[in-house]
């Protein structure tokens, strides 16, 4: 892991006017069955993984699957979900190397909508090779996120992270109100 790496991030918000859509539309199949996946060569073997996320599912699970040696048998699923925590909804999932050590990490953000043990939480899960993920909060502000997405939003050289919300909650963090939120990292 990059020694330099601090996992601390900065974080900014602003109350911006957000067009949430009719969630009734969609219909209640669609948000409870809907899953993010990625498609990455998560433990640098040359080939490649999924990592998964539920979505809007209480009790929501981070998992990433490997194929067996003929991809077309059963897959070994690998959950990743921190055992001490029933985390909230998470619509957000990015595969990325935020701590420049080369190995692709995990970014995920509970939703507000649907809450686990706590407030939403901002998530990574920093890959430290053969399969091995080390989870931590990078936001802990009782601020959620939907479809979060990295950058380097800065230019100085290291993925930050953002996201917007699906709709507010009225104990959330920013008085209730509609958010988008970044947060700097601190890498460098
Ligand atoms: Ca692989
Ligand atoms: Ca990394
Ligand atoms: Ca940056
Ligand atoms: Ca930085």
């Amino acid at each position: 892991m990059n020694k330099n790496l601090k996992t601390e991030y900065r974080h900014a918000i602003k109350t911006i006017a957000l067009f949430l859509f009719c969630t009734s539309c969609l219909g209640e199949d669609f948000q409870n069955n809907a899953t993010q996946t990625h498609v990455v060569d998560l433990d640098r073997d040359g080939h490649m993984e999924i990592v998964v996320v539920d979505s809007e599912n209480p009790g929501a699970r981070v998992a990433w699957m490997k194929a067996p040696a003929d991809p077309r048998q059963l897959w070994t699923i690998y959950d990743i979900t921190p055992r001490t925590v029933d985390l909230g909804a998470l619509h957000s999932l990015v595969v990325a190397d935020i701590n420049n050590d080369g190995n692709p990490d995990i970014i995920t953000v509970e939703m507000e909508w649907m809450k686990g043990d706590k407030p939403p939480r901002w998530w990574a899960f920093l890959n430290t090779g053969n399969g091995q993920f080390e989870s931590k909060v990078i936001l802990d502000a009782n601020l959620g996120g939907h479809e979060a997405e990295v950058g380097d939003v800065d230019g100085d050289g290291d993925l930050d992270v953002c996201a917007k919300l699906w709709r507010p909650q009225k104990d959330n963090g920013n008085g209730g109100s509609n958010h988008f939120s970044y947060l700097e990292n601190l890498s460098k």
